[in-house]
């Protein structure tokens, strides 16, 4: 409560300069249709199949003042239309439409040039999806709800000292489940009364330092420093507390066509009694051709996370800190809960990957993307003998109709491999989205 009280002093203090104000608002609508198929449980003959219409309504308020104050309120509501969800061979829902909740999205107030000074200082809740290198680490706060939602509950402090300088400050305070904001028709649990909008596996607090440089043309350097605490209580891979510290660098240089990527980094602290230690990078290459027949548009890369090795006392498997997103893949997002307790854990991971792009006609974009997955150790729960967690293919394609009105379609399949049980089959999931800004 005490995080809340501090944000909401913040933002009824920047209330007086109502006098010179400036609001506008506005209503975003996206609808998705979406189906998987033997994503969780690797087994075909046991049915954990969904089909599933998402319906997201979101109201915002954005207001600013003729001096340095800015505000910023959303309020959304995400509710399902389920033809039909399995779990374990179990049907759990079938045509319902269980009405979900309104909750706030973001709420946050600025103040700019600080003092006179090229120093801006944000509170509250908000978003810092591609903010910071590539989403890697910090994409979504809410990861147990996956894509309802992607806000932090944070202060957030960036200056700007040059024009070849940014420094960002950010105190992160993401829990378990709604603690700060008021919510509407909140869904419980029949049986249980839990909360079914879980926000969080367990509660995490976090600190970040993040600089972002440009050297020389083209290039661009981004250090960082990040700590991350993990309360106790969620399954598997956070069941314990952690203190985890996290350095690592993100780079980027262009020289058209081509774009060189690649991000590395070591963390190391505590896992409940026991010393954890872990380690990422991945490098891509990209290249694309605007002026060519089809627009055409080529990445690969390789992605390297690493697990815990079953024969040591120590725990080493990469923790994706505030980024258990969608990135790579949203069919094999969801394989992570049975392997770490969480979807979305991407961790243990040895994966090459190539993307090829075309536009056949204006503004329509089509990409096919195929990954080979591979893991660092075996992981003797899931049943399988090796580390060949198979390959995974996904095919794209974007249309904008207009700038407020936007379109994408993806499939994807997967070939689970011998890091699986036998007979592990395949996966499949479906996704279409139209979004509409009014
Ligand atoms: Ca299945
Ligand atoms: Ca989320
Ligand atoms: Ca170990």
């Amino acid at each position: 409560m005490k995080f809340f009280a501090i944000f909401t002093a913040l933002f009824l203090w920047t209330l007086p300069c109502f006098a010179q104000e400036n609001i506008t608002t506005g209503f975003d609508l996206r609808t998705r249709y979406e189906y998987y198929q033997n994503a969780t449980d690797m087994n075909p003959a046991v049915n954990d199949d969904s089909s599933y219409f998402r319906i997201k309504g979101s109201f915002w308020t954005a207001w600013k003042s003729s001096g340095s104050y800015a505000a910023y309120l959303r309020l959304s509501n995400e509710t399902r239309y389920y033809l039909y969800r399995y779990s374990g061979g179990t049907l759990l829902d079938r045509n319902h439409m269980p009405l979900n909740e309104i909750f706030f999205e973001d709420l946050y107030g600025d103040w700019n040039n600080i003092v006179g000074q090229p120093v801006k200082l944000r509170a509250g809740r908000q978003e810092l999806r591609g903010e910071f290198g590539e989403d890697f680490l910090i994409s979504d706060g809410t990861p147990e709800d996956a894509s309802r939602s992607f806000y932090f509950n944070a202060v957030r402090m960036t200056a700007n000292p040059s024009p070849k300088v940014k420094v960002d400050l950010l105190y992160i305070n993401d829990p378990r489940q709604e603690q700060f904001l008021p919510r509407w028709n909140i869904q419980r649990n029949n049986v249980t009364n839990a909360d079914l909008n879980q926000l969080n596996a367990s509660s995490e607090q976090g600190a970040v330092a993040y600089f972002s440089l440009a050297p020389i043309t083209g290039l661009k350097v981004e250090p960082y420093y990040m700590f991350k605490h993990e309360d106790a209580g969620a399954a598997a891979y956070q069941s314990v507390g952690s203190n985890l510290h996290t350095v690592g660098a993100y780079a980027k240089y262009t020289f058209k066509p081509f774009t060189l990527r690649g991000q590395g980094l070591y963390q190391a602290g505590s896992y409940g009694q026991t010393y954890r230690n872990a380690y990422a990078w991945y490098a891509f290459a990209d290249a694309e051709k605007k002026d060519w027949f089809l627009s055409p548009s080529v990445s690969a890369g390789y992605v390297s996370l690493s697990g815990d090795d079953p024969n040591t006392g120590r725990f080493e498997a990469f923790n994706p800190l505030f980024s258990r997103s969608t990135t790579y893949s949203l069919l094999y997002f969801m394989a992570f809960k049975k392997e770490t307790g969480m979807i979305g854990y991407w961790t243990n991971l040895k994966m090459a990957r190539f993307t090829f792009a075309i536009e056949p006609i204006e503004k329509l974009k089509v990409s096919y993307t195929y990954s080979d997955l591979k893991a660092h150790q075996p992981v003797a729960s899931l049943g399988g003998t090796g580390t060949d967690r198979g390959q995974l293919q996904e095919l794209r394609a974007a249309y904008p109709f207009t700038k407020d009105v936007t379109s994408y379609v993806i499939g994807e399949k997967m070939h689970y491999g011998d890091f699986y049980q036998a007979g592990a089959g395949d996966g499949y999931c479906t996704r279409a989205e139209l979004s509409v800004k009014f």
